[in-house]
């Protein structure tokens, strides 16, 4: 009787069986709907951790089901295969990245394929090969065809420990994202991607999201930045010169109180040139840090150029012109208006240098024009001590101000975008290299079509740091291709994120002379449910976006948005250890005694925080020997379970036991079978037929800790059932419905019970919506107002009907020991209340 699932057995037998029936190939062409589930592709750092699992797991589930519900799916995966950390493997340990990767990608294709995956696999691509990459040249050399590329000398962030240029979004603090070091300016030329040129499109576009989760939306709405103002010019008194400001809030015009410029605007070198104290003042800023960072925390300082500038709304009145260290020449005009009463740093330098503040936007009911204290207020708010502004609303006022000056010919109406180009040049070796020739004679040229792809050298060494191909006695000299005289290669690589910005469309289509081709892709596109980690909820998605437009743009591609629908889970965590001297322990390296945590050889251990698994804190847990003790089911159903998957899923030992026994009482039902049973089971039957229906909406949201939640009530309710043809049935039919999360265990209880073909090729079962009509309630049986029972009832039970039960009920006649009933007062659908 106490029969056990043997997974050791039957995930691998399974595993084959899938794999050689092809069962999860997409079809190159289908009449069936299609549906393309794609998780982010990991990259092959060397093991599969919890996060990859809890990742894979989801999509897979939602594969299944997509396929049983009728389906022609794609599910692929592949590889982000080019970045640092292979290069920092083979500077460590004297191995080549290309080798370190692709072992990796061994070693985590194992693992993810003991998981018992639906991937077609026939579709792997790692990015890191030339039959990816190659390609990925041709887009660039499109891309630069459409003017959608362009060079640029630029001041980058250098990164002086991993040598490397950073883009702004991996610079942290002021440091680099992976080393830590302190960052520096560098000028370089690189090579942008005018992702800027798409910046509306790509708000607008957020607004056709509705299957992203609105955070997301959010962040790459304040990631493009769009701020609309006002570009206008402050006239100089006594000179038909003026000065130009960018300002975001034009309804503040009447609290200015200073104009400031860049310490490098024209102005402030032309002034400087016959006074040496502005010119000693200028080098002073130059000093300071240049990242946005340090001029929010540095000292606000000026220098008073003693020159005035008329206020574009009253000539009358006149306003000092300061240079100032916080104001940044490559944003907007590099000047603006200072209005302190509303701006931090406005004030911080008009209380130094004992400048007006005037409020000009209420704060509540305060309309005082002596502004006090060091706070600004810089919310909107009504308009307030400005004239003509008087009693609007903030936005009422920016437009006002902003018509005027378009009227009067002072100013238009300006929109900024945050957003800037996108830098993708690295001066690394493992990425994709540039497809460019340098020629002294003719300039930076694509290399021709035929030359693709631009293959990596392989003999390369990492004993000093910076660009091995830069180096490389041979690679980069070639012949001019327009000229033929002796010219470079470009040694700069791609940023590995061009790699993940079209890798899905790869997916979809992979020729081998072109990049996709384009109805093939299209069948598939776009992606119907993306599922990944938060962290790439802004760069990734943005790029990938982008790519897509541009791609479309170019009459390449013939959709706008690559991920219809977006899912962000929740990271997987697990308590922290440390030793008594302070370092992390492992969960392998610890036990439990009692209720102590204590080293293998019983040495105290400090219990730390909850925290995402990491190598760094040691709190990790492989899945390997999960599977060695579990099989992969368990492991899966575990990662489906409890926590709602949005939410971060805190792995125990305890919570892991609890799911094997689970799968067991499942196997149990499989195991114990009986087809010939007679006999209709009315509320098992309609239980069933919630389950049918629950499940299914259930994983179609991805609330997956829901579905679980209804097979354990279907379970249990199975466990409790006597014998009958419903029983039977539901035993049968809850082969198929937990095929997707269980599907091991899945296919060997169908095939125990005798089932045809492989459950995961099975139709999901249909349920009758006449069963899932409620037709009962629940009445709350009071005795003189207290609650002595609850009884289910039919929905139609009338008020007699209702009375008669609520008598009858034996609590409700021992609460009433003997007192006759006086009155029964009925409520139909709640309550009976017995009055005695
Ligand atoms: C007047 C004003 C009043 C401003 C007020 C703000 C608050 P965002 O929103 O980030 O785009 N600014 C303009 N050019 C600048 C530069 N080159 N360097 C530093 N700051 C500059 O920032 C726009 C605001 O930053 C502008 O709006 C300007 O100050 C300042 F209550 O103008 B504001
Ligand atoms: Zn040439």
């Amino acid at each position: 009787m106490s029969s056990r699932f043997n997974p050791f057995k039957a995930d691998p037998h399974w595993q084959k069986v899938w794999e050689e029936s092809g069962i999860f190939v997409a079809p190159a062409k289908s009449d069936k709907p299609k549906a393309y589930v794609l998780e982010m592709f990991p990259y092959p750092s060397g093991r599969i951790h919890m996060g990859h699992v809890r990742n894979y797991t989801m999509g897979d589930v939602l594969a299944r089901y997509k396929a049983m519900t009728g389906h022609a799916v794609l599910h692929p995966m592949g590889w982000d295969a080019f970045g640092m950390p292979a290069e920092n493997a083979a500077m460590e340990k004297k191995v080549h990245p290309g080798g370190w990767t692709r072992d990796n990608i061994a070693a985590m294709k194992a693992q993810l394929k003991r998981l018992g995956l639906a991937i077609d696999w026939t579709r792997e691509l790692a990015t890191c090969e030339p039959d990816y990459y190659g390609h990925e040249q041709a887009l660039f050399l499109d891309l630069l065809k459409a003017g959608l590329v362009y060079r640029k000398e630029s001041s980058v962030n250098w990164d002086p420990v991993d040598m490397t240029v950073l883009a702004n979004e991996q610079v942290i603090d002021g440091r680099g994202w992976r080393s830590g070091a302190l960052v520096e300016k560098k000028k370089l030329n690189q090579w942008f991607l005018k992702i800027t040129q798409f910046a509306d499109d790509l708000l607008e576009g957020l607004a056709t999201l509705d299957q992203w989760p609105d955070k997301v939306r959010l962040m790459q709405e304040n990631w493009i930045g769009k701020s609309k103002g006002l570009r206008c010019t402050f006239n100089l008194v006594d000179s038909p010169e003026g000065i130009d400001v960018f300002t975001t809030r034009p309804d503040t015009m009447f609290g200015a109180s200073f104009v400031a410029i860049a310490a490098d605007h024209p102005l402030a070198t032309e002034l400087a040139a016959n006074a040496p104290a502005l010119q000693a003042f200028i080098e002073e800023c130059r000093k300071g840090g240049t990242t946005a960072a340090d001029i929010e925390t540095a000292e606000k300082k000026g220098f008073n150029t003693g020159l005035s500038v008329e206020h574009p709304l009253d000539p009358h009145w006149h306003l000092p012109v300061y240079v100032a260290n916080f104001v940044l020449m490559d944003y907007g005009t590099g000047a603006l208006f200072g209005c302190p009463a509303h701006d931090q740093r406005d004030l911080d330098f008009a209380r130094k240098y004992g400048l007006g503040v005037t409020r000009v936007v209420a704060e509540g009911d305060n309309e005082d024009p002596d502004f006090e204290g060091d706070t600004p207020y810089t919310g909107p708010g009504r308009i307030v001590n400005s004239h003509f502004l008087n009693g609007m609303s903030s936005d009422e006022a920016k437009a006002a101000v902003i018509a005027r000056a378009e009227h009067e010919g002072w100013g238009e109406g300006q929109t900024q975008y945050r957003l800037r180009d996108w830098g993708v040049s690295r001066q690394r070796y493992w990425g994709t290299p540039i497809p460019i020739i340098h020629c002294e004679f003719c300039g930076a040229l694509p290399v021709p079509r035929s030359q693709l792809p631009v293959v990596l050298p392989e003999d390369v060494s990492f004993d000093i740091p910076g660009n091995p191909l830069d180096r490389h006695p041979t690679w980069k000299n070639v012949p001019c291709p327009n000229c033929n005289e002796p010219a470079r290669r470009e040694t700069d690589t791609l940023d590995t994120f061009v790699d993940s910005s079209w890798y899905f469309i790869r997916f979809a289509s992979q020729p081998k002379d072109k990049p996709f081709d384009r109805a093939e892709a299209e069948q598939w596109l776009p992606v119907g449910q993306y599922i990944g980690g938060v962290e790439h909820a802004i760069l990734h998605l943005l790029y990938a976006r982008f790519w897509t437009r541009a791609l479309q743009h170019m009459g390449q591609i013939g959709i706008a948005e690559p991920f219809k629908g977006l899912f962000t889970q929740g990271m997987v965590t697990h308590e922290t250890y440390k030793s008594a001297d302070g370092s992390w322990l492992s969960p392998g390296e610890v036990k439990q005694v009692g209720a102590d945590i204590v080293t293998l050889d019983g040495q105290p251990v400090t219990l730390g925080r909850i925290e995402k698994m990491s190598k760094s804190k040691k709190n990790v847990v492989d899945p390997d020997p999960m599977f060695d003790q579990y099989g992969a089911d368990a492991v899966r159903w575990f990662m489906l379970s409890d926590s709602p998957p949005e939410r971060d899923l805190e792995w125990s030992e305890a919570g892991i036991e609890g799911t094997w026994r689970f799968v067991n009482r499942i196997w149990r039902l499989f195991d114990g079978y009986e087809p010939t049973v007679r006999g209709e089971d009315a509320v098992l039957r309609k239980l069933l037929h919630r389950a049918i229906a629950g499940i299914g909406v259930d994983i179609e949201a991805l609330t997956f800790n829901k579905a679980v939640a209804k097979v354990h009530e279907l379970v249990n309710a199975i466990e409790k059932a006597e014998p009958s043809a419903t029983r039977s049935e539901a035993v049968l039919m809850l082969a198929r419905l937990v095929s997707p999360m269980l599907p091991h265990l899945a296919e060997e209880g169908w095939m125990r019970m005798g089932g045809t073909g492989l459950v995961a090729a099975q139709a999901w079962p249909t349920h009758d919506p006449a069963l899932l009509v409620d037709d009962e309630v629940t009445i709350a049986i009071q005795v003189n107002g207290k609650l002595r029972d609850t009884l289910t009832l039919p929905k139609a039970a009338d008020k007699a009907a209702l009375e008669a039960a609520a008598l009858a009920s034996e609590k409700a006649v021992r609460a009433l020991d003997g007192a006759a009933p006086k009155k029964v007062i009925v409520v139909p659908g709640r309550l009976v209340n017995i009055v005695a």
